[in-house]
């Protein structure tokens, strides 16, 4: 497998999930401003959306969209826990939280990055992830991780989307129990890893 990455961004999710699932994969970097991978390849022709991640499998095909490349990883290996058992209540609870993630979460911060947006836009969107920041905030008071007692590829995706949080001024002062998360998350040997290879820590 390989998989097409951008340091940082959402990628950083299924990057991560591939090194907690110990499955061999290769990396190649994307360019979102020119649309090249670092082999030189026209990125468009690969995702004509435009946007990581993108998971090339063993047969050469491609699979996008987050949610479904981080459970596509955990399936790979059902003994790792990082998803539930499909068919399970617990499966769908998990879609529901990666669900969430994307569209309310993930989603708003891409306005955030946005040097046309106005800033009136961005006032908003920050108060708008704010309150979904507050409705979770219980959830990891109680809780270690997004599931509760069980690491999934929930929180590599929810950590990852909070890692934007400093450099985008989205405030995460007022949510104690989200910062301890990220600082949790931040501690596991495959985050460490990945984010080194991306180049986001020494
Ligand atoms: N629906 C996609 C969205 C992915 C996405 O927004 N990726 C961002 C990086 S975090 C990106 O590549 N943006 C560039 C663009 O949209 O042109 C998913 O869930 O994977």
């Amino acid at each position: 497998m390989k998989l097409f990455y951008t340091p940082g961004t959402g990628s950083l999710s299924p990057h991560i999930a591939l090194r907690e699932a110990g499955l061999p994969f290769q990396l190649e970097r994307v360019s979102l401003r020119t649309q090249k991978t670092e082999t030189g390849a026209d990125f468009q022709s690969i995702n004509p959306h435009g946007y990581v991640p993108v998971l090339q499998l063993d047969d050469g095909s491609h699979l996008m969209e987050g949610p479904v490349i981080l459970q596509f990883i955990a399936d790979k290996l059902p003994d790792s826990g990082l998803a539930p058992a499909h068919g399970t209540l617990e499966r769908y609870r998990l879609q529901e939280k990666l669900n969430f993630i994307c569209s309310e979460l993930h989603k708003p911060f891409a306005s955030l990055v946005n040097a046309a947006y106005p800033e009136e836009g961005k006032r908003i969107t920050r108060e708008r992830l704010a309150q979904r920041f507050r409705v979770l905030e219980p959830t990891l008071e109680k809780s270690p991780y997004v599931m509760g007692e069980r690491f999934t590829v929930a929180d590599v995706y929810l950590f990852t989307v909070l890692s934007w949080c400093g450099y985008l001024k989205v405030d995460l002062e007022p949510f104690p129990a989200l910062r301890a998360f990220q600082a949790r998350i931040l501690e596991r040997p495959s985050v460490q890893a990945a984010m080194k290879a991306e180049g986001l820590l020494r």
